[in-house]
């Protein structure tokens, strides 16, 4: 006998040797122990459904789709950067203000100040709207403490938001983010503090699930980041990489071989860095708010990513100088219009192949049998409207773990 038994649904299961969105119309969830028992239209249920669950609930007509998963953000940080946004609207540029001492750096001063306590204010009161619009797993970078007290302080407390909200939380560590103010004009020192000190210590307290850095003209070179790596493969911490967003440095190769689970950005990634992320089985992770807001022109190759069977993510990549963008829903929508993705493409990258990038393609991501009981319901007639809607949220109930967490009607 299952616990309980969603019926009157229709189903976007996103199964991977389906379709589109893997559609199911009319279609039934069993659950027992916080996982999917089953899953199928209704007329192929194993018998009547009082018989077969102790709880039948009603979806009443609404789809359902996996729990969204937002598989970039840097939602842990002090102050935000307002002003810079009027600077730049005046005409400076992102890398100009960077140079300067402004951009990563103001918010590294301002993240220091904060309490942990303060830290964890903010951020919970960010993530509500994370809960809000169905997202059932969220990926929280440090990288605003580049020393070792704050990271350490970032990363405990994107653990501690996970335990205490609904949603599952995965940690990476992005130390290699920016060169810190003391260590000007020693990039390498800064590289020996995060191998010898920062990511040991992270490491020893469990606070990592993977190991992020940014390799970029006004960040890390490919070689300091390769270390990096380094570090992280004898601490058995798998890699992603923020790459490719300004520049083409190689990244997309680097972390392809790295077999990272994700490379992030990709706007300046070649055909040759493409046909590496395929050979990797690495994750595309798009982030449409970042281009967005810098007005950026130059695309990423989406169709070399379609032609080589990339698979493609999308992400908010939420956080105060980039991407101030707090809604995964919104997201779908920039990746649609900005990047040309099909909204079956867009869900599917905040489903399962966001899942592929946070390594959680076994449990997470899909309608399937064996995985979390993680879904949201929507009160929409077609799947596509997720992506097509501006600035409405749907949302009608989340499921996390088999428990229903915010009816909204
Ligand atoms: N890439 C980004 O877009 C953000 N970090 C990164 O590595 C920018 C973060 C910021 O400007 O605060
Ligand atoms: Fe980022």
């Amino acid at each position: 006998m299952w616990d309980a038994l969603w019926l009157e649904a229709n189903l976007a299961t996103l199964r991977a040797d389906r379709e589109g969105c893997g559609e199911v119309r009319d279609g039934a969830i069993g659950i027992e122990d916080g996982r999917i028992a089953w899953v199928g239209p209704r007329s192929a249920l194993p018998g009547e459904a009082r018989s077969l669950a102790r709880e039948i609930l009603e979806a009443r007509g609404a789809w359902i789709t996996p729990g969204l998963i937002d598989c970039h953000t840097h939602l842990v940080y002090g102050g935000n950067r307002a002003r810079e946004f009027e600077l730049r609207l005046q005409g400076a540029s992102y890398e100009v203000i960077a140079r300067a001492g402004g951009g990563i750096v103001a918010t590294v001063h301002a993240t220091r100040e904060a309490s942990e306590h303060e830290l964890t204010a903010v951020a919970s009161r960010r993530l509500a709207q994370w809960l809000a619009e169905g997202v059932t797993v969220i990926e929280i970078k440090s990288g605003y403490g580049l020393d070792v007290t704050t990271e350490l302080r970032l990363l405990r407390v994107a653990r501690l938001i996970g335990s205490v909200a609904p949603i599952c939380v995965r940690t990476t560590f992005l130390g290699a983010h920016a060169l810190p103010p003391e260590f000007a004009g020693r990039p390498d020192a800064y590289i020996d503090c995060v191998c010898d000190e920062m990511l040991p210590a992270v490491a020893g307290e469990g606070l990592a699930d993977a190991v992020d850095a940014f390799c970029e003209g006004i960040a890390f070179s490919t070689e300091q980041t390769a270390r990096v790596f380094d570090t992280a493969c004898k601490l058995g911490l798998p890699v992603k990489l923020h790459a490719d967003q300004l520049s083409d440095l190689g990244g997309a190769q680097l972390a392809a071989r790295y077999a990272a689970l994700s490379a992030d950005h990709r706007e300046y990634t070649s055909e040759a860095g493409v046909a590496a992320l395929a050979a990797a089985g690495t994750v595309a992770v798009l982030l449409p708010g970042a281009f967005y807001f810098l007005r950026e022109m130059q695309l990423p190759p989406v169709d070399a990513l379609r032609r080589h069977r990339v698979p493609i993510a999308i992400a908010t990549d939420h956080n105060p100088g980039s991407s101030p963008l707090s809604s995964i829903l919104l997201t779908l929508n920039l990746a649609c219009t900005l990047f040309r993705l099909t909204p079956a493409e867009a869900i599917a990258g905040v489903t399962r192949n966001a899942a592929r990038a946070l390594g959680m393609q076994d449990t997470h991501g899909t309608l399937e049998v064996g995985k979390a009981a993680d879904f949201a319901l929507w009160n929409i007639d077609a799947p596509s409207e997720l992506a097509y809607a501006m600035g409405a949220n749907p949302n009608s109930g989340t499921v996390k773990d088999g428990e229903l967490r915010n009816p909204r009607q």
